[in-house]
């Protein structure tokens, strides 16, 4: 029989402008890490070689976004940049009203103080970090109800964000549908590794959530990459493109959030997009105390010109299928070296398994704010925790949330990185894991109150 020779596969795109980066000597790294109190999120950029810390604002924008920054209307009001965008938000996500925002986190800012009262109970599908605060700001309580599998680093769930049905339920019994102002959905899970949720089990959540008269509020912060998941893994989507699979997705939500710095291509912006007009109205009243004008919401108008161009490049199939590639070509080359990483491999980033990579370590030495410290210190990497640090403590008794995950995220930016850089990163990680024995933990020497893994400082133990 012969065999079909499997042929690679490159991105679509060629580069026509380069960023030089710095390298640096151990003794210059060891001193920048000192000095940034072992938190990556404190070192100074220059003395960063290959930076993974996150894919947030830090993509390449296209010839056709920069081309984009020169058409800004800078108008205050009535930019014709925000009418460009908000025909393409309905076009592409087919939601009805748009409030941009300066970028993901207002968004969620005024959509938890219009929504949520002293007492209301939010369930969502794993926590993200911003996402929670604002919700708890706001005077609710957030509540994990994804499916057991999301929490197993090993489990090879494909769409291991959805919703555990039987765990909503038991909730929306237990409080009542009228302490529920919305359930909170992401695309695809950050804290899960990068995780998707199906198409069929979004159905069942609006099924049970309409029963109920429950809305669903949507953080399509990586939509894209969710939609590509589906199509690569879920049964009757394999012929259907990702841009009809992202608005199917959006037509099941009733508002969504975006941080439109990941899946969108853009180094700042986000927005609120809903479809009930009386929510968009008291947006629209909020969006001008905290923001700016509706008609930019923090935005210049040349940003929300290249927000408009990259919402239609994201959804591009030889766009993601190259962008979700090359996380998952890092993440077998790590596979393939023995290195723990959380399973199936998520689309925007590598999660390192810090507990099995420095097993000596007990979480309270916060093993993977230490695995992110000595990646950077072996080769100028960086990395973020996702672990302890970032989980935070419980409001009520003041103490440390030790999450099941405690990750390093290995984020890869969009368009920017080639794959040669993927093997420097592999490589330098196989080295800290054979070295293992030679990481200390870390102690806390300075926390601050509210998301503390941006500006905390620590020590080794
Ligand atoms: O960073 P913002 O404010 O534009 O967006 C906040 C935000 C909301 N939802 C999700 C799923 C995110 O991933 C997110 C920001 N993520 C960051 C900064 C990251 O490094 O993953």
């Amino acid at each position: 029989m012969s065999k079909e020779r499997k042929r690679s596969w490159a991105e679509p795109y060629k580069i026509k402008m380069v960023e030089p980066v710095r390298m640096t000597t151990h003794q210059e790294r060891q001193k920048a890490i000192e000095e940034a109190g072992y938190n990556t999120f404190l070192l100074r950029s220059r003395d960063v070689y290959i930076d993974l810390l996150t894919d947030s604002g830090t993509s390449a924008m296209s010839d056709r976004q920069w081309a984009g920054l020169m058409m800004g209307d800078e108008s205050y009001a009535g930019s014709e940049n925000f009418y460009h965008l908000e025909e393409t938000i309905q076009n592409y996500y087919g939601y009805k009203y748009l409030v941009p925002t300066h970028q993901g986190r207002a968004a969620e800012h005024i959509i938890s103080q219009i929504m949520i009262k002293k007492g209301d109970i939010i369930p969502g599908n794993m926590y993200f970090t911003t996402t929670k605060v604002h919700q708890e700001l706001a005077g609710g309580t957030f509540m994990d109800v994804i499916i057991d599998e999301a929490h197993d680093p090993v489990n090879e769930h494909p769409f291991k964000a959805n919703i555990d049905l039987d765990k909503l339920e038991k909730l929306i019994l237990k409080y009542g549908a009228h302490k529920i102002p919305y359930v909170s959905i992401a695309t695809t899970v950050n804290m899960a590794g990068g995780q998707p949720i199906s198409l069929e089990n979004l159905k069942a959540v609006r099924e049970l959530t309409s029963k109920h008269g429950i809305k669903i509020i949507h953080d399509m912060t990586r939509v894209a990459e969710n939609a590509y998941f589906i199509k690569e893994r879920e049964e009757g989507y394999a012929e259907k493109s990702v841009r009809d699979i992202v608005k199917e997705i959006c037509s099941l939500t009733d508002g969504a959030t975006m941080s439109a710095k990941k899946d969108a291509l853009v180094n700042i912006g986000g927005f609120l997009a809903v479809n009930d007009e009386e929510i968009f109205d008291k947006a629209r009243n909020m969006v001008v105390i905290y923001e700016g004008l509706h008609t930019y919401g923090g935005m210049a108008g040349r940003d929300m010109e290249a927000l408009a161009i990259g919402i239609k490049e994201s959804v591009e199939y030889d766009h993601i299928r190259a962008r979700v590639g090359q996380v998952l070509y890092l993440g077998n080359k790590l596979t393939d070296m023995g290195v723990p990483i959380v399973k199936p491999i998520g689309s925007h980033g590598v999660f390192l398994d810090a507990k099995k990579i420095l097993p000596h370590l007990k979480q309270n030495e916060l093993p993977a704010q230490s695995l992110a410290a000595a990646i950077y210190l072996d080769s100028g990497v960086r990395a973020m925790e996702r672990g302890v640090v970032s989980a935070g403590r419980n409001p009520q008794t003041g103490e440390h949330n030790y999450p099941k995950l405690e990750l390093v995220r290995l984020t890869i930016p969009r368009r920017v990185y080639t794959q040669a850089h993927m093997d420097v990163v592999a490589e330098s990680v196989e080295a800290v894991f054979q070295n293992n024995s030679k990481v200390s933990g870390l102690k806390f020497v300075y926390e601050p109150k509210y998301l503390r893994f941006f500006q905390s400082r620590f020590e080794p133990v």
